[in-house]
């Protein structure tokens, strides 16, 4: 099978759609935005992870009209969202650094802002520290000028790259995600436990925001809020969900 000339369909036939996953403090359990993650609707297949056509599309280039195809339909969404709502929810989209790093990118962000409406400080966009490949400086660049726009920028997946904690230093990004590989290990092992320790200190020290994902027990959910990380989210909370069931979500989470 072509998946390739399949993709190319799905865009235009917008077999595409989004699910969101809540964010919640880890005092209070208020949910405090949500991440969109995409899905694949295939006529054939059923529902395709993102998992199984993000790579390829990073390969073809199609990552870029899927990508912004996803950041408006985000913004699109959870505006709407937020006209029921008392307290705005904000949103976290995935943002390929493929897309991240191309010249438009930029453009695209204000254009999608403009179009929908949505507020900027609404808007999160989720970065792994695969963007670095391109060089620091310019990854710097970039989310200062996000950063006035009003959008926010969070370092995803964090932890599992080949980068060091002194990024924590250098980029103007406002949340850290830990990794749930690191959650996993939490009760477990002692050196996982003292290194998320440290990175939760250090980032809280930059003024970062930090999140812990991969949550899915009531231990890892004592055990990182007593850490004083800031907000969690995993299958404990919630499951990915289309937006009718996220619409129907009370404020709290248990
Ligand atoms: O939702 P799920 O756990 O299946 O997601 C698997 C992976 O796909 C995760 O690493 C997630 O970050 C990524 N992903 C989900 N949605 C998007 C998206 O819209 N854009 C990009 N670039 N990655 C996404
Ligand atoms: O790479 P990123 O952090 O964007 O990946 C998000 C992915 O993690 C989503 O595909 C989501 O389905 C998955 N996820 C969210 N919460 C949990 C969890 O508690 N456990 C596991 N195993 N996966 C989770
Ligand atoms: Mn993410
Ligand atoms: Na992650």
């Amino acid at each position: 099978v072509n998946l390739r000339h399949e993709l190319h369909i799905a865009l235009k036939e917008s077999q595409f759609e989004l699910y969101y996953q809540p964010l919640v403090d880890a005092v209070t359990g208020r949910i405090c935005s949500v991440e969109a993650l995409v899905r694949w609707r295939h006529p054939v297949r059923g529902l395709v992870s993102p998992g199984d056509f993000i790579p390829l599309a990073e390969q073809t280039g199609q990552i870029i009209p899927l990508g912004l195809w996803v950041l408006e339909q985000a913004c699109i969404e959870i505006a709407d969202l937020n006209t029921q709502r008392e307290r705005a929810l904000c949103v976290a989209v995935n943002i390929s650094s493929l897309q991240f790093i191309r010249d438009g990118f930029l453009d695209d962000v204000r254009q999608v802002l403009a179009k929908t409406g949505l507020s900027p400080e609404l808007l999160e966009l989720e970065v792994t520290e695969s963007v670095l490949l391109k060089g620091v400086g310019s990854v710097i660049d970039l989310m200062t000028t996000l950063k006035t726009l009003g959008v926010r920028v969070a370092l995803d997946d964090f932890g599992t790259g080949f980068s060091s904690l002194s990024y924590l230093r250098d980029l103007p990004s406002h949340k850290v995600k830990l990794d749930r590989s690191f959650v996993e290990k939490i009760r477990t092992d002692r050196r996982i436990a003292a290194i998320v320790q440290s990175v939760i200190t250090m980032a809280h020290q930059m003024g970062m925001v930090v999140v812990a994902e991969g949550i899915e027990t009531q231990e890892q959910r004592e055990d990182l809020a007593r850490r004083h990380c800031d907000i969690l989210q995993g299958y404990l909370f919630a499951r990915p969900m289309p937006l009718a069931e996220l619409k129907k979500l009370p404020d709290f989470l248990p």
